[in-house]
C-alpha cells in the first residue's frame, strides 16, 4: 500500500502515525496519509519562518517567473492529479469534474504570475510624498476543505507565494492525499521551504493558526470552525481570510422562460454534486412557472448519470464523506417528514456515498433543507408570489456569500440583483468565479477577498515610506 508524505523544507517527512483514505465511490483504499502531530506543526512553521526572508529578498521578477513555471507543473501533472482527486475526492473526471478543477488550478496560478503590485504614491504636495509599498506579511497559515481541495488550496497558496510569503498548508483529513502530491510537485520548482504542508484534523489546524509564528491565516471552510479561528488567531494576531460558505439563494423572475435556464439553474445547484461553497441552495420560483420549472430541471436531471467518477460517462458522483451523506439524507429526511414532494432522479450504485439528484418541492423558508447549508445534491425549490416576497426571503439568513437572479435578460434582473445580500450576485448565471474579480462573503459568509489584485493585497501588508521634501 502506498504511504504519502508531507513536504517540509523541501524534503518528504515521514510521520509516526497515519490514515487509510477511501475512495468515496468504491470504498477501495487509496493508501496512507500522514497524522502529524503539534511538534510536526512546529517544525514546518520553523522551516516556513527560516524561509521567507530570502524568498521576500528574491526579485519580484523572478517571484512571477517561479509562480509561472508552478503554473506548468500543475499543467504538466493534471493528468495524474485529476485522477487523485477523482479517486479522493469523488467528482467525475469528465464534465465540470477534476480535470476542470486542474484547468482552474493552472489558471488560478498563471493569472498571479502576471499580476504586479507596484509603490503607490498615496500623497504629495509641496513638502510631501508619502509612498505605499506592499510587504509580504510573513508565514501564512492555509487550511483548506475537501469540496475542491486543490482548486482552493491554489487560491489560498498561489497569491501568498507571489507576494513573498511563505506557507504551511493543512489539507481536510478527508483529502489529504491530492493535496500532498501536488505540493510535492510544486516544490521541484520552489526554494526548500516556500511550501511546506502538515496533515490532520481539527487539532492540527488549531495549533498551526494559533501558532505564535504565524501571520496570515487562510481559511476555507465552515462557520463554525471560523469562529474558532477567529478566536485561535488571538495569540498571534494574524489577518484572517474567511470564506465560511453558504446558502445561496436564486430568484427565477416571473416569466422567465424556463426551458432557456434550467441548464444553468441545474449545474448552478448540483455542481460537484452540491458541495461547492457558492451553489445554489434555494431557487425561488414564482408560483405561476413553479410546474414548468420544476418539470424543466427534471429533464435535466435525467440525463445526468450519477457514479464512480473514473468512468468518464458520468457528470456526478457521490457525497465526498459519510459525515456529509449523512448530513444531506437527514435533511431530505426531514423535509419528507413534514410532507414536502421528495423527487429523485437516476440509479445510483449501491456502494459509496451516493445520493440521488433530489429536487424539493412543496417547501418554505424555515424549513431544515432551506435554512441550513445542505451541502449536497437536493434543491429546496420554494414558491414566491411577489418579487418582495422573493428577495426578503433570500436575505432573511446569515449567510451571504453569493446569489443569482435569472431572468429574460440582464436588465429585466439589474434591479433585484442590487437588493440581493451577497459578496457575489451572478445575473443568469452561478458560481462564475474569475481569476481577476474578488471573491468573498458577506456576513456570516466571512470577510476579506481573494484573487485578482485585490487577492494579492490580502497578502500582504502595507508599509508607507513618507519622505520631507
Ligand atoms: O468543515 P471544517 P467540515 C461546510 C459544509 C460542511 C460543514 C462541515 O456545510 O457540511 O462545513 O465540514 C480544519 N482550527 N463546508 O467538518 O471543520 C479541518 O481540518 C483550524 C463548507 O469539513 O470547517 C479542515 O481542513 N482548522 C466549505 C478545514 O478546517 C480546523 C467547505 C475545514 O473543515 C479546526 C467545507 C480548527 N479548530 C465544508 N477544525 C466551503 N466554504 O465551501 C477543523 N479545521
Amino acid at each position: 500500500m502506498q504511504t504519502y508524505h508531507n513536504t517540509v523544507s523541501g524534503k518528504q517527512t515521514e510521520a509516526k502515525e497515519h490514515q487509510e483514505i477511501f475512495n468515496p465511490a468504491t470504498a477501495v483504499s487509496l493508501g496512507m496519509a500522514p497524522l502529524n502531530s503539534e511538534h510536526d506543526v512546529d517544525l514546518a512553521v520553523e522551516a516556513a519562518k527560516h524561509a521567507q526572508k530570502s524568498w521576500a529578498s528574491v526579485s519580484d521578477q523572478e517571484r512571477r517567473e517561479t509562480v509561472a513555471r508552478i503554473a506548468q507543473v500543475l499543467e504538466d501533472n493534471s493528468a495524474y492529479l485529476s485522477g487523485l482527486i477523482t479517486q479522493e475526492q469523488g467528482k467525475p473526471l469528465s464534465g465540470p469534474g477534476s480535470r476542470f478543477e486542474m484547468q482552474a488550478c493552472v489558471g488560478w496560478t498563471q493569472v498571479p504570475s502576471k499580476l504586479e503590485l507596484p509603490p503607490e504614491i498615496v500623497y504629495e504636495d509641496d513638502e510631501r510624498k508619502d509612498v505605499l509599498y506592499r510587504q509580504p506579511q510573513g508565514v501564512v497559515a492555509a487550511i483548506a476543505p475537501w469540496n475542491w481541495p486543490l482548486m482552493i488550496a491554489i487560491w489560498q497558496i498561489i497569491p501568498a507565494i507571489r507576494m513573498g510569503n511563505t506557507v504551511v498548508l493543512k489539507p481536510s483529513e478527508y483529502t489529504p492525499i491530492a493535496t500532498l502530491e501536488m505540493v510535492r510537485l510544486i516544490n521541484q520548482v520552489l526554494p526548500a521551504g516556500v511550501l511546506n504542508t502538515v496533515s490532520g484534523d481539527g487539532r492540527i489546524g488549531a495549533a498551526l493558526t494559533s501558532h505564535p509564528d504565524i501571520n496570515k491565516i487562510m481559511f476555507t471552510g465552515s462557520e463554525a470552525t471560523g469562529r474558532r479561528i477567529i478566536v485561535a488567531s488571538s495569540k498571534n494576531l494574524a489577518p484572517i481570510t474567511l470564506e465560511l460558505g453558504g446558502n445561496d439563494a436564486a430568484i427565477l423572475m416571473p416569466g422567465t422562460d424556463a426551458s432557456a435556464v434550467a441548464e444553468g439553474l441545474f449545474w448552478g445547484a448540483f455542481l460537484n454534486a452540491g458541495q461547492t461553497c457558492a451553489c445554489i441552495k434555494r431557487l425561488y420560483v414564482h408560483e405561476d412557472d413553479y410546474d414548468v420549472v420544476v418539470a424543466a430541471l427534471g429533464n435535466v436531471a435525467r440525463q445526468t448519470p450519477v457514479g464512480d467518477g473514473m468512468d468518464e460517462g458520468n457528470l456526478m458522483g457521490p457525497l465526498q464523506n459519510k459525515m456529509q451523506y449523512q448530513k444531506v439524507k437527514e435533511l431530505v429526511d426531514d423535509a419528507r417528514g413534514n410532507g414536502c414532494d421528495i423527487m429523485e432522479f437516476g440509479d445510483i450504485p449501491s456502494t459509496g456515498y451516493f445520493l440521488p439528484i433530489t429536487l424539493v418541492g412543496n417547501i418554505r423558508d424555515g424549513q431544515r433543507l432551506v435554512d441550513e447549508e445542505q451541502f449536497g445534491p437536493a434543491l429546496p425549490i420554494i414558491r414566491y408570489q411577489t418579487l418582495d416576497d422573493a428577495v426578503a426571503s433570500a436575505n432573511h439568513l446569515s449567510a451571504a456569500l453569493g446569489a443569482s437572479v435569472w431572468a429574460n435578460s440582464a436588465e429585466e434582473a439589474e434591479s433585484t440583483a442590487l437588493q440581493l445580500e451577497a459578496g457575489t450576485v451572478w445575473i443568469n448565471q452561478h458560481g462564475a468565479i474569475h481569476p481577476m474579480v474578488p471573491f468573498g462573503g458577506n456576513k456570516a459568509s466571512g470577510y476579506g477577498v481573494e484573487f485578482g489584485i485585490e487577492g494579492l493585497k490580502a497578502v500582504t501588508q502595507p508599509r508607507i515610506i513618507s519622505i520631507k521634501k
